[in-house]
């Protein structure tokens, strides 16, 4: 579809001040609300894609992000007002060293649109703020991302400080990210991994049983 294209190189080539006007028309024409967030994500693939391969460096990368934030901002608000009932607290963050929350801030409102309540802990976040939350607000399930390697094994620390506090029966740990499968989830002793936000939305009904 045209329109998608325009938004996917618009992401792409960091077209920040045509962004707003392509992604209202696109909603204004209809298109459905995940195919639009499919082709956003698919663009994010193709930014880390020129970056790994040096065809782009970081201010790009951050500039495409940017963008990538501003077609959010505007489908936020449209992927909430489908329901309003809290089923269940989610605490979610990024961890810490890691700055991204771009793919974090995309499971935050598909959860939200599914009714859940989210307490977003934002980024690097440190061990004892998750811990000091947990126990504060004693969230059904706790949900973390990582995108970089060298920030994955911190998931792992904060599941272990969570047994070491005691909390770790009370709270279900989820585990998202680009760098993160299956086997780095059950590794590390989380309950759960999902590859997309859809995804953690059908783990966290399931954690819950419902
Ligand atoms: C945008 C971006 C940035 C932006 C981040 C802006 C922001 N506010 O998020 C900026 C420019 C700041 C950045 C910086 C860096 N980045 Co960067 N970045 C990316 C990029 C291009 C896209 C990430 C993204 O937003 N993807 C789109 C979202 C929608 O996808 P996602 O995050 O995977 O999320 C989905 C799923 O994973 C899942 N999910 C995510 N979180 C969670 C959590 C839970 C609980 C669950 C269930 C699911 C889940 O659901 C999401 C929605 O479907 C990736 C490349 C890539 N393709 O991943 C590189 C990438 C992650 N970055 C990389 C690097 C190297 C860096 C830097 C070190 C670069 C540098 N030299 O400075 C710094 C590190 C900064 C830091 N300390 O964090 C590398 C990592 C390599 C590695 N193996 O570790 C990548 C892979 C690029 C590459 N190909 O080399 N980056």
């Amino acid at each position: 579809m045209r329109e998608l294209e325009a938004i996917r190189n618009a992401v792409i080539e960091f077209k920040k001040a045509e962004i707003n006007h392509l992604v209202q028309a696109a909603i204004a024409d209809g298109v459905d609300l995940n195919t639009l967030l499919d082709a956003l994500i698919g663009a994010m693939d193709e930014v880390g894609r020129r970056f790994a391969s040096a065809e782009i460096y970081v201010p790009e990368m951050l500039a495409s992000a940017l963008t990538m934030k501003e077609a959010l901002n505007l489908i936020k608000p449209l992927l909430l007002g489908y329901k309003k009932q809290t089923r269940a607290t989610i605490l979610i963050g990024t961890v810490k060293g890691d700055l991204h929350d771009i793919g974090k801030n995309i499971v935050i409102m598909m959860l939200e649109g599914a009714g859940f309540e989210v307490i977003d802990l934002g980024v690097d976040l440190r061990e004892e703020v998750v811990i000091d939350k947990v126990r504060e607000l004693k969230p059904q399930v706790l949900g973390l991302s990582a995108l970089l390697t060298t920030t994955m094994p911190e998931m792992g620390k904060i599941i272990k400080t969570l047994e070491q506090a005691g909390l770790r029966e009370q709270v279900k740990v989820i585990v998202g990210g680009a760098p993160i499968d299956e086997a780095f989830a059950s590794k590390i002793g989380a309950d759960g991994y999902a590859r997309d936000a859809v995804a953690a939305v059908e783990s966290v009904k399931r954690f819950i049983g419902n």
